[in-house]
């Protein structure tokens, strides 16, 4: 039975957030100017054999020096808020020293220039770039970093806590401690799994901190987490218990941390000897510390505790386990199709992943802090006068999936009050360099110009008409 159009018309409710994210690194460049110092993925992305192609970031999108053009594109777009992060070591560059007054005002500018064009700011502190000189001092395995991050945070409140409302603190914890210290495929690249599981508490422990220093007059403080939805590969009990743990470290260590204040004990048990230093205090500073929560959502994990599986694909390189002391545990392809990334798309699994916590943790707004996908993207000359075109029809179908399993979530009472589309624009995807385009937006990073692809349209009116149904297939 064919559906009306009404009935097949899906809108979101009136308010609800529509974005799209960015990280400091991936687009801004300029690592040299106005006083910047150096942070771990300087270092990283300098470093031969880490990132594919040796690509860095040195220019990236060089948004620092176009952010205006930038923020006037988004506003074409329709976009309600922009999702961006801040730089630590261009505001604090030795990440003990001096406030450096230039790199502040960078951010002073570009939120200016946001309200300006009716753009709400959401920046993040901590998009994965410390300050080189913390690292030195042992980075977020030491337990001190936590407070150096408080401080900035403090910092960053003086200077915008009467402009921004929505802020978020950490993004991605779990790619921050155990890709950036157990499997080495981020910055910085070690490979110490009891290490990885200290940075991991000391992320949230920094949250946690950061949160006391940005709470109040109305500001809305929030964490992003990766959340996945994980399946057992098969019923052997072996593939279930790789689930358990898999859901364990990936999920449940931040959200119970983050939403209950505790670790969850299996996790603590798997880990042993690995497990956090947990002091007196720390979880209560964790526990409660949100006013909303900040969910990244890609795909859905198959798991195998069998012998034999590959990894995950968290690098191009690949070479250590991202999972302390579950390094044995095997990721499986089900068959269904993948992004550039090699990531299978499975829509399903955010409706799940929303409704899941939701249920299971204390109500707080959720909001999807980035999804979206890598597609190999091409631009096709213009013709009769026309610009350059780049068609991406696989984006749009990922993005629209997507919304709909949004849409699908808020129908059941999932307290979901926005969704920011990963990413604005092309830009520097870490270990793969420029290779992979997540982008709404076409960078050719020879000329800087900057294409809207068909998704940035398609999203915009989507946008517009405050939902789905119409336009789409
Ligand atoms: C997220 N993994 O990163 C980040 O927040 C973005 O900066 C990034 O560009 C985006 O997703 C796309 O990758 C991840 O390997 C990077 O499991 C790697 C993984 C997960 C998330």
């Amino acid at each position: 039975i064919q559906k009306s159009r009404a009935e097949t018309e899906i809108r979101f409710p009136t308010g609800f957030v529509w974005g799209a994210a960015t990280a400091a690194y991936q687009i801004e460049g300029a690592v040299d100017e106005d006083g910047r110092g150096p942070s771990i993925w300087d270092t990283f992305a300098h470093t031969p054999g880490k990132v594919l192609g040796g690509d860095t970031g040195d220019v990236a999108t060089d948004h620092y020096h176009r952010f205006r053009e930038d923020v006037a594109l988004m506003a074409s777009l329709g976009l309600t808020a922009y999702r961006f992060s801040i730089s630590w070591s261009r505001v604090r560059p030795d990440g003990t020293g001096p406030i450096n007054t230039e790199g502040l005002d960078f951010y002073r500018r570009l939120v200016d220039t946001l309200l300006e064009a009716g753009v709400q700011p959401w920046p993040t502190l901590y998009h994965w770039d410390l300050p080189q000189a913390l690292e030195d001092a042992g980075g977020w395995p030491n337990r001190d970093t936590a407070y150096r991050f408080a401080e900035y945070a403090q910092v960053v409140c003086d200077a915008l806590g009467d402009r921004v409302v929505n802020w978020t603190t950490i993004n991605e914890p779990w790619c921050a401690a155990f890709l950036g210290y157990a499997s080495g495929d981020h910055a910085p690249g070690r490979r110490e799994p009891g290490a990885s599981v200290r940075a991991a508490h000391h992320l949230l422990l920094g949250h946690g901190l950061a949160a006391q220093s940005l709470r109040g007059e109305g500001r809305n403080v929030g964490a992003s987490v990766n959340l996945y939805a994980v399946s057992p590969a098969g019923e052997a009990a072996e593939d279930v218990d790789a689930a358990r743990r898999i859901d364990g470290l990936q999920n449940r260590l931040f959200l119970d941390a983050l939403l209950r204040g505790e670790y969850p004990e299996d996790v603590i048990a798997d880990l042993g000897d690995l497990a956090p230093d947990v002091h007196d205090g720390d979880m209560e500073i964790i526990g409660g510390s949100v006013d909303q929560l900040g969910i990244n959502y890609y795909n859905r994990f198959f798991v195998t505790g069998k012998e034999g599986a590959a990894r995950a694909i968290t690098s191009p390189f690949a070479e250590a386990s991202p999972w302390p002391g579950s390094e044995h545990v095997g990721f499986v392809q089900v068959g269904r199709p993948v992004t550039a990334m090699g990531w299978e798309i499975d829509e399903s699994g955010l409706a799940e992943v929303l409704t899941r916590v939701a249920e299971e943790y204390p109500s707080v707004p959720l909001y999807v802090t980035e999804n979206g996908a890598a597609f190999d993207d091409v631009v096709a000359e213009g013709e009769n006068g026309d610009g350059p075109r780049v068609d991406d029809p696989d984006r749009v179908a990922y993005i629209e999936a997507h919304l709909r399993a949004c849409h699908t979530a808020i129908s059941a009472g999932v307290p979901l009050r926005g969704y920011f589309a990963w990413s604005l624009m092309d830009n520097f995807e870490w270990g793969w360099g420029y290779a992979k385009r997540f982008g709404l937006v076409y960078v050719d990073f020879l000329t800087q110009a900057r294409i809207p692809k068909t998704s940035a349209q398609w999203y915009s009116s989507v946008i517009g008409q405050g939902g789905l149904g119409r336009m789409s297939a």
